[in-house]
């Protein structure tokens, strides 16, 4: 385990985390703070399950040596996922995979211009060999990335596991209870 003291020396110019948790098992990156509309997502499932975790900008191009610096660390400290989300050419999650074997759960941000699609396909197209787990562009991305972490970690813990399966459970439910809402819409 890596010291924190000399994490933060390492990470000199990673500004304070808006969450953050004392021994995170996920982190959650994203290439600019415009990102976090998108990545907040992650960090909501994150916390409703109870996961430590830890948000962080990291740009991929304007950070280059921190980005590699994050992902050398991440399995020293503990990090069991990582959620990457960038957009336009979002080279972040392929990059950190790069440096880690901390599986590497990329979501593609919805970009000015082409809405998304270039960030998807900077995310998706890995070439053979290191690979990115790659999601729905935006909001459903990021929080399907966040439930796919705990479903990795549910794998060794059995009380997430039930968490999830309860949490799946109500989702049943509450799409079983639009039908009737239908009959009671205005119009
Ligand atoms: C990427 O460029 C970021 O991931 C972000 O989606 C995009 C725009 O960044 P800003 O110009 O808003 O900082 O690196």
């Amino acid at each position: 385990m890596i010291a924190r003291g000399l994490l933060q020396s390492r990470l000199p110019s990673i500004p304070e985390p808006p969450v953050t948790s004392a021994a995170p098992v996920v982190g959650v990156l994203m290439g600019s703070s415009s990102d976090w509309e998108t990545l907040q997502h992650a960090t909501q499932i994150l916390a409703e399950f109870g996961v430590p975790h830890e948000a962080r900008v990291v740009s991929a191009h304007r950070m280059p040596d921190d980005m590699f610096a994050y992902a050398e660390a991440a399995a020293g400290r503990g990090l069991r996922a990582i959620i990457a989300g960038a957009g336009g050419a979002a080279h972040l999650p392929g990059m950190l995979a790069a440096k880690t074997l901390v599986p590497v759960l990329g979501v593609p941000v919805a970009s000015r211009h082409l809405q998304g699609v270039d960030s998807l396909h900077s995310i998706v197209q890995m070439p053979k060999g290191v690979p990115v787990a790659t999601f729905a562009i935006g909001a459903a991305g990021a929080a399907n990335a966040a439930l796919f972490a705990v479903a990795l970690l549910a794998h060794d813990d059995a009380a997430l596991r039930e968490q999830l399966r309860a949490w799946r459970a109500r989702q049943t439910e509450a799409a079983r209870a639009m039908s009737a809402e239908l009959g009671r819409a205005p119009g």
